[in-house]
């Protein structure tokens, strides 16, 4: 990917944190940048707050020295994009929910790695539209470096 060519070795500074946030909207996350392809993230509060993943695939950039921007579609349909200023504590996020998150989010309020079959098939069931677009900034409260591909960060969870 070209993207990928611009910064490469920047992307080293941000793989192995994990950050906390508070959206404008009130809604707390906490994301651990796994490694360069991966995150861990936990929804503490909002439209889906309680959920959690573990191992989802990203597209992760540098668009220069400090400003990041991650990428990626959920099981359940829904993608979102995230574009993190580290240094200046604050981030934006798009997040585009399908329809069906909208009218359900209790559905997708769980650990989705023991849950993934039922997630899929709420996904292919829909409805996908209209998408619901949540575009908001974020103010980081908590950076922490806990080192790449560490799988206590965001435990596993019975649920
Ligand atoms: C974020 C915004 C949205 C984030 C995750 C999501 C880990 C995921 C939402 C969903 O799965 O419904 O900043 O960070």
């Amino acid at each position: 990917m070209a993207s990928e060519a611009i910064f490469p070795r920047f992307i080293n500074e941000i793989i192995g944190h994990r950050f906390e946030y508070t959206y404008a909207n009130g809604w707390r996350y906490e994301m651990y940048v796994k490694n360069a392809t991966t995150i861990d993230y936990l929804i503490h509060s909002g439209m889906v707050g309680g959920r959690r993943v573990k191992g989802q695939r990203v597209d992760l950039i540098a668009l220069k020295k400090g400003v990041y921007k991650i990428s990626w579609t959920e099981p359940t349909g829904t993608s979102v994009c995230v574009t993190l200023v580290p240094a200046e504590h604050v981030l934006h996020g798009v997040i585009f929910f399908p329809r069906w998150v909208k009218e359900h989010p209790e559905r997708t309020v769980l650990f989705q790695n023991n849950h993934l079959d039922r997630i899929r098939a709420y996904r292919n069931e829909g409805p996908t539209y209209p998408i619901h677009v949540v575009s908001e900034f974020a103010r980081i409260t908590a950076i922490e470096y806990v080192g790449a591909d560490n799988e206590q960060v965001v435990p596993s969870s019975p649920g």
